[in-house]
Formats: structure tokens, C-alpha cells, sequence
């Protein structure tokens, strides 16, 4: 009868600790650090002087599903009085827009397409805004965003100070819009009601800076 471990047994037991533990890593791994980032470029200089310039857009996601969009504005050191950016994303990939992120100078809004109107009256919980180093930043997590695994996305920046406004797209008009796909684990996402997508879903918005189109 062992009277109690060896040397030899708490060399193995620890080993075995070891191996356990790097197989729960191994197997977390699918899990853990799922997490995305992908970058995106507009042209810088490629709009009127007078617009916000949109240039390096950095989208990136944790694996709660925050999902924040850094937009660098190298034209400015601060957003003016009269300088719009709108960010709208199409979370179902149907046509039109269903979600808006937007910066009125100082005033981060957060807006949905409900029945061909767009609406700026119910800001999501998870929606924040900032703007520092010429720098935008808007996050807002996947549930509130449709809880969409892949979004398509376009920027609009414009400067109203003029009868001639000035505008920068990013993507430029014409071309496709940006793709981008947030990777977390699933039951980190709390799904959108059911209230809510059918309110999204009963017409569609234009992927218009502040213009919402009722379609027949
Ligand atoms: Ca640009
Ligand atoms: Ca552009």
C-alpha cells in the first residue's frame, strides 16, 4: 500500500496538469481570440477641399460583438459645426439600408430604417461615438445591427457651409459597397425581437446621407 506520492509521481502528476490544460486550450481555440479586423481605403484629396476627407476606415469586432468603425479624416483636426458623416449599413443584404451611424458636428445619432422613414429617436444602448487624432469613431455591438454575421457598409461625409455642398463617399459612388464580416462566438450575440426585424424589413431605406425613401 502507497503510504503517499513519490518524486516520480509529482513529476507526473504535474505533467499531467499541463497537458490537460493546454488541451482545454487547444480546444478553446476555435472559441477564443475570434475576434475580426479588416481595413479599408478611400482615396485621400479625392473630394472637394471643403468636405470631410474620408481616407483609412479600420473596422474591427471583439468577440462580444462590439463592432467598432475608426474613420480617419486627415482634413480634420476637429468635426465643424456644419460637417455630417454618415455611416449606413445593410445588414440584410436586400436592397436599401437599415441602420444608420451618423455625426452631426458634435452629435453622434443613431438611426433605423422603420417603414421607409428613417428614424433617429431610439438610440441603441450599445451605440456610442467620438472623435479625437482626426479620428471618427463609431461602435455599435451586432444585436443591434440585425445581428448580422456579414454587413455591407458605405460613408458619406459631407460639409453643408456653402450653397455648393461638398461631398467624400467611401466607397466612391459606383462602386461596390465595403463587406465586412464579424466573427464571435454565437451565443455572445443576443438576437434582434422579432418585432423589431419585421419593423426593419417592411420597406427600405436609400443608401442616401439623411434621405429616406418610401419605396411602392
Ligand atoms: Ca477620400
Ligand atoms: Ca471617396
Amino acid at each position: 500500500m502507497r503510504a503517499g506520492l513519490t518524486g516520480g509521481d509529482l513529476r507526473y502528476s504535474r505533467w499531467v496538469v499541463v497537458f490537460a490544460a493546454a488541451a482545454c486550450l487547444l480546444l478553446l481555440a476555435p472559441f477564443a481570440g475570434a475576434s475580426n479586423s479588416s481595413l479599408f481605403a478611400d482615396a485621400a484629396a479625392d473630394a472637394p477641399a471643403a468636405a470631410p476627407d474620408l481616407t483609412d476606415v479600420q473596422v474591427s469586432n471583439d468577440d462580444a460583438g462590439n463592432v467598432a468603425f475608426r474613420i480617419s479624416i486627415p482634413n480634420r483636426s476637429a468635426l465643424g459645426d456644419t460637417d455630417l458623416v454618415a455611416l449606413l449599413i445593410d445588414a440584410d443584404a436586400k436592397l436599401g439600408t437599415e441602420y444608420a451611424l451618423d455625426v452631426l458636428a458634435d452629435r453622434y445619432l443613431f438611426g433605423r430604417c422603420i417603414r421607409g422613414q428613417w428614424s433617429f429617436t431610439k438610440r441603441a444602448a450599445s451605440f456610442s461615438g467620438a472623435f479625437a487624432g482626426s479620428t471618427l469613431t463609431l461602435k455599435a455591438n451586432r444585436r443591434d445591427l440585425g445581428a448580422a454575421k456579414r454587413f455591407t457598409f458605405r460613408i458619406g461625409a459631407a460639409s453643408t457651409t456653402s450653397s455648393d455642398a461638398a461631398y467624400d463617399f467611401a466607397p466612391d459612388t459606383g462602386t461596390a459597397a465595403w463587406s465586412y464580416e464579424v466573427i464571435a462566438p454565437q451565443d455572445a450575440v443576443k438576437k434582434p425581437t422579432l418585432k423589431a426585424k419585421r419593423a426593419v424589413k417592411k420597406k427600405h431605406c436609400k443608401p442616401r446621407v439623411r434621405r429616406c425613401v418610401k419605396r411602392r
